[in-house]
């Protein structure tokens, strides 16, 4: 199998870590192609947890080469801090590849991230904070800076020259900030040429080898379908392609080489960030959600907002990304509930509507059209096999799988990495 493609199902967090390494064991190479340290993606092994954000989960298995991708945003300092953590625990970081392509996240785009949300008020996206929407903007509007430039003074400061133009402007005449030096932005970015230096390389020619060599390649997604950048709830979206088409721009592979996509997709939905989201609980019932599955955002803490399955959201994704298999994950979170409401249309001013309106309005107005699945209280986590799983559970499986257009592959019923049911 030459490529495979993992994506988010949902709005994000839906366990693409813990489904990446999962699979780590069997794949030569792991690629993040798209997004930076916006990302979380907690891996959990025996009694560690660790929660990576610029580095593919791949990293935490021996022998699988861990590759940050051309579509990738790199905060350089971060991606150390990362690395140090890391190896200070243990892991082997040695192999890592990072394309000379990828766009670096200066500080001034941090800047200009948090202090657009405050000024965009009650109109803000609920960003991350990492600079990841200026860095993407600088790269659409030709002013960013790569990975490559930094080994080049010259060439670095005449791209931060022309960057600092127009940002300048923006710093001092619409947010009243200090303007940004040339000086203090080479500074910074030259600080590291010497200790990336080793990491980089062409990945888009490293990866096309590897796949000649018969090697498997894991593509990771960050985020998720619904804040992809095109097909997402825009503008409340990440700046980002999270869908599986974005992995072949993202790393370089050609489409043709890509063979499965797996979605994966929580047994419940999870948001963090402004925007819609129909099936949103702000009850009692979104706090027991948010309570029994942690949800709260890995890279910022932030509370996420909860809520029950939709299944137009996940034929939805099943559709954008061609998902052959799914992964259904943390449906040991729904043990207790007496009844499951599951999403299985919108109801539109009086219209159903079984696929995504494309329409926003239509869509912020989409009321769920629910079917109540009877629940289980037997503990599952322990469960290593579908028929362990009670009738109840086997049965909300079997309906979801119905309503969402692939096959459930692999049922996570604990954090654990060895907490998994493989169906097919
Ligand atoms: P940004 O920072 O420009 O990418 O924010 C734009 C929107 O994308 C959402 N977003 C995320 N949603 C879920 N999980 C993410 N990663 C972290 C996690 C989030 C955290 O794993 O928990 O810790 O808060 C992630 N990254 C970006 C974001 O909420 C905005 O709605
Ligand atoms: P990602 O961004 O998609 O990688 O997901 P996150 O790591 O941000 O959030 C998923 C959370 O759910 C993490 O805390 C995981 O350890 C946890 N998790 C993953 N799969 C399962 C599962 O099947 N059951 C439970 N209870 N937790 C899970
Ligand atoms: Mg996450």
């Amino acid at each position: 199998m030459p490529a495979v493609v993992i994506v988010g199902a949902q709005w994000g967090d839906e366990g693409k870590g813990k489904a990446t390494d999962l699979l780590g064991s069997r794949v030569d190479y792991v690629v993040k192609f798209n997004g930076g340290n916006n990302a979380g993606h907690t891996v959990v092994i025996g009694s560690e947890k660790y929660a990576l954000h610029l580095l593919p989960s791949g990293i935490l298995t021996p022998g699988c080469v861990p590759v940050i991708g051309n579509g990738v945003v790199v905060d350089i300092g971060v991606l150390f801090e990362e690395i140090d953590g890391l190896e200070a625990r243990g892991v082997d970081t040695s192999a890592l590849q990072v394309s000379a392509s990828a766009h670096v996240i200066p500080e001034y785009n941090k800047v200009l991230d948090k202090v657009t949300e405050r000024f965009l008020g009650s109109r803000k996206i609920g960003t991350t904070g990492r600079g990841i929407g200026p860095t993407y903007a600088d790269k659409m509007n030709r002013q960013g800076i790569r990975v490559q430039d930094i080994f080049d003074e010259k060439i670095l400061t005449q791209k931060v020259e022309g960057a600092l133009e127009l940002k300048n402007q923006i710093l001092t005449k619409v947010y009243n900030r200090r303007a940004v030096t040339v000086e203090e932005v080479v500074e910074e970015l030259r600080a590291y040429a010497d200790r990336l230096a080793p990491y980089v390389t062409d990945t888009t020619l490293l990866l096309d080898r590897a796949i000649a060599e018969g090697k498997t390649v894991l593509l990771e997604a960050g985020q998720a379908t619904m804040l992809d950048v095109d097909h997402g709830t825009y503008p409340f979206v990440t700046s980002s392609s999270a869908t599986s088409g974005g992995a072949a721009t993202g790393s370089g592979i050609a489409p043709t080489r890509i063979e499965r996509v797996i979605g994966i997709v929580k047994a419940y939905t999870t948001r963090v960030g402004e925007g819609p989201f129909p099936t949103e609980l702000l009850d009692e019932s979104g706090d027991f959600l948010r309570e029994q599955g942690g949800e709260f955002g890995t890279t910022t803490g932030r509370p996420r907002r909860c809520g029950w399955y939709d299944s137009v959201v996940a034929r939805y994704a099943a559709r954008i990304n061609g998902v052959t298999d799914f992964v259904l994950t943390k449906l040991d979170v729904l043990t207790g509930l007496e009844t499951i409401p599951v999403c299985v249309a919108y109801d539109v001013g009086g219209v159903r509507h079984e696929e995504m309106p494309v329409d926003q309005s239509d869509f912020h107005h989409a009321v769920p059209v629910y079917e109540e699945l009877p629940g289980w209280s037997e503990d599952i986590s322990g469960a290593r096999s579908f028929e362990e799983l009670p009738a109840n559970a086997q049965a909300y499986v079997r309906r979801v799988e119905e309503l969402s257009g692939a096959r459930m592959s692999v049922i996570g019923v604990g954090p654990g990495r060895e907490q998994a049911i493989v169906c097919h």
